[in-house]
């Protein structure tokens, strides 16, 4: 640790100051730290968090700059049931929000914040999300006892002095995030390698734009820059003031001529965002010089420009993404990111000082799993335990990315042509078509469904409404929500043409029927050459579908009559799936902008 930074602030802002002296009063930390950012705070951090027996340092030759984590068994995943959108109203806050009145939730929160931080130190973690300085950017500043929390943040967003002297400017305002783990120590007592508290808060106040996280160290619990700050209270802005704060990764497609066609896509947590944000096409498409570049892999900022034209932001730093089934061959750029300077979380520990998990690479002799148990083969055969836990994560920097788009830090961030929904869906939902216009596409994105992933606590496979997949994100009304996505078009000059994708379609024997990964692209392509008017459709009642020859299929095996039962568009099954869709609308309906219902009502006559 840097004992300069101890007790001595990094900042004159005095809103700051204040706020900080207050909160040291309620949380009673032993000592506060100012974070400054530098490559040695974090090294020392790493160094304390060793010393403790909350991280592992993991061999150097081969995974330098690493270190691994292990979570307490029942802190590996975001808390749904326990995230509260505290808006003035419980109308603001919507059904599909968790909401408390809050006043009441105020008081509840200073009685949990007395006094947690007794026996550790507290940080002061100014951020940024997005580059510094970008006029898209935000800023933050995240109160927290967690060292985890801070070296993870390192790597997920700006950090540090510059994000202090962007403060000191005094022209933005900051987002207070309050976090404690909420395990204080008496004095003397020895501390636990994860601390955290059976009782979870993660809690939003839209209207004054402030968080306050209790309980959980993990992931978007706890780095509150992410699902917290660039989604919930973000999505809050940016419909006050006309922009969208969106659950999408960010990719440029460059075709042969070395023109770029950006997209956004929406895919719910653990659908295999990662992965197509970091695609690698097929060797033809290669070698005719399409090439894909990232720009982000979780959340998109997009504002119009002066010009009508939406353009976006990754407000993240880091990729934050599931390890099991990443390896070299689902997905290299990924593993390249994550070769180094990279922390793990919950997956294994191999004698060797490495890191293991399902589908990375062939199964290890022995290792030692999530929770520290031996682990071997054998072991999994008979009792079916994973080595690594299904959400078990890497925080690794997203420089380090061989795609990485080079305008990826570009403060005013990369055009979008096109925006894409998808899902994870057996049955009903072909693997591609597009919106007839923007509203068909909000209705898409409105309507979008998937079965749940180990991403949040609930039942795994369950077909759930995830509208934009922001059902878990978004902090207001939902019904205001599809409002805003439908006004936005009116201030653009160039509409993005929206698509919906579906990688996960089941045959009778229960099969995935696409290959996905690389082959993805040949979809992507057709995507890309309808937003440029190069490619032809054919009209079905749920909007364009390629023809078979307008896809590019040089390369793979699929005869058109797989692709046929892929695209079909079954009329019975739709049936109940549009019933679906007023279920979720029932829910929604005195919010519910009059689009939503007359798009609903063509559908049900196209059918
Ligand atoms: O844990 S996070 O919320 O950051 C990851 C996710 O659910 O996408
Ligand atoms: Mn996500």
């Amino acid at each position: 640790m840097n004992p300069d930074t101890n007790g001595s602030p990094l900042s004159t802002n005095r809103h700051l100051l204040r706020w900080v002296e207050k909160m040291v009063e309620l949380c009673k930390p032993d000592a506060v730290h100012w974070v400054d950012g530098s490559q040695e705070e974090y090294d020392g951090l790493c160094k304390l968090m060793v010393a403790s027996g909350t991280a592992t340092k993991l061999n150097e030759k081969h995974w330098p700059g690493c270190h691994y984590v292990r979570s307490d068994p029942s802190d590996v995943a975001r808390v749904e049931d326990r995230t509260f959108i505290c808006s003035l109203s419980k109308d603001g806050a919507g059904p599909t929000n968790n909401w408390v009145d809050p006043y009441e939730m105020r008081k509840k929160l200073k009685a949990l914040f007395a006094g947690c931080m007794r026996g550790r130190t507290l940080y002061v973690l100014p951020f940024s999300m997005g580059p510094i300085g970008s006029p898209i950017a935000q800023i933050g500043v995240e109160l927290t006892d967690s060292p985890y929390v801070v070296v993870n943040m390192r790597i997920m967003a700006r950090i540090g002095l510059p994000v202090f002297q962007e403060i000191d400017k005094g022209e933005k305002r900051v987002v207070p995030c309050m976090h404690s783990v909420g395990a204080p120590l008496a004095k003397g007592q020895k501390d636990v390698a994860w601390p955290c508290n059976k009782e979870k808060y993660i809690v939003h106040f839209p209207e004054t734009r402030e968080i306050w996280s209790f309980g959980s160290g993990y992931g978007g619990n706890a780095l509150l820059g992410k699902k917290c700050f660039a989604l919930r209270i973000a999505s809050n802005m940016a419909r006050d003031e006309g922009w969208m704060a969106e659950h999408m990764l960010i990719l440029g497609v460059e075709d042969p001529h070395g023109e770029k066609t950006y997209v956004a896509a929406a895919f719910p947590s653990a659908c295999g965002k990662t992965n197509f944000a970091m695609l690698i096409p097929p060797t033809h498409f290669k070698r005719q010089g399409w090439k894909i570049w990232t720009v982000g892999d979780d959340i998109a900022w997009i504002k119009p420009d002066a010009n009508g034209r939406l353009r976006a932001i990754n407000p993240e730093a880091g990729f934050f993404g599931v390890a099991p089934g990443t390896s070299q061959s689902t997905n290299p750029n990924a593993m390249a990111a994550l070769s180094k300077n990279t922390i793990f979380t919950n997956v294994a520990l191999t004698p060797d000082g490495g890191v293991w998990w399902e589908g990375m690479s062939d199964q290890p002799a022995e290792c030692l799993d999530w929770q520290g148990n031996h682990w071997t083969p054998e072991i999994a055969l008979q009792t079916g335990a994973k080595a690594a836990h299904p959400n078990a994560r890497f925080t690794a920097p997203a420089a380090q990315c061989p795609t990485i788009d080079p305008a990826w830090e570009d403060p005013n961030g990369v055009p979008i042509s096109a925006i894409i929904f998808g899902g994870r869906r057996a049955t009903t939902m072909p693997l591609v078509y597009q919106a007839f216009n923007w509203s068909g596409g909000v209705y898409m994105g409105a309507t979008m469904g998937s079965e749940m992933t180990a991403a949040a606590a609930g039942t795994i496979g369950k077909v759930r409404r995830d509208p934009m997949a922001m059902l878990p994100f978004c902090g207001y009304h939902m019904g205001d929500y599809f409002r805003h996505w439908i006004k936005m078009q009116r201030t653009l000059s160039e509409t993005p043409r929206v698509f919906h994708v579906n990688w996960f379609r089941k045959d009778d024997n229960g099969k995935f029927i696409w290959p996905g990964f690389g082959d993805n692209m040949r979809i992507l392509r057709w995507i890309v050459d309808r937003t440029r008017g190069r490619s032809t459709a054919k009209e079905t009642p749920i909007g364009w579908q390629p023809h078979y020859g307008d896809i590019d299929w040089v390369g793979l095996d699929f005869p058109r009559e797989q692709f046929e039962a892929l695209q079909k568009v079954d009329r019975v099954a739709w049936r109940a799936e549009v019933m679906g869709h007023e279920e979720l609308f029932l829910d929604l309906h005195d919010h519910l902008p009059p689009e939503m219902v007359y798009e609903r009502e063509l559908l049900i006559c196209r059918m």
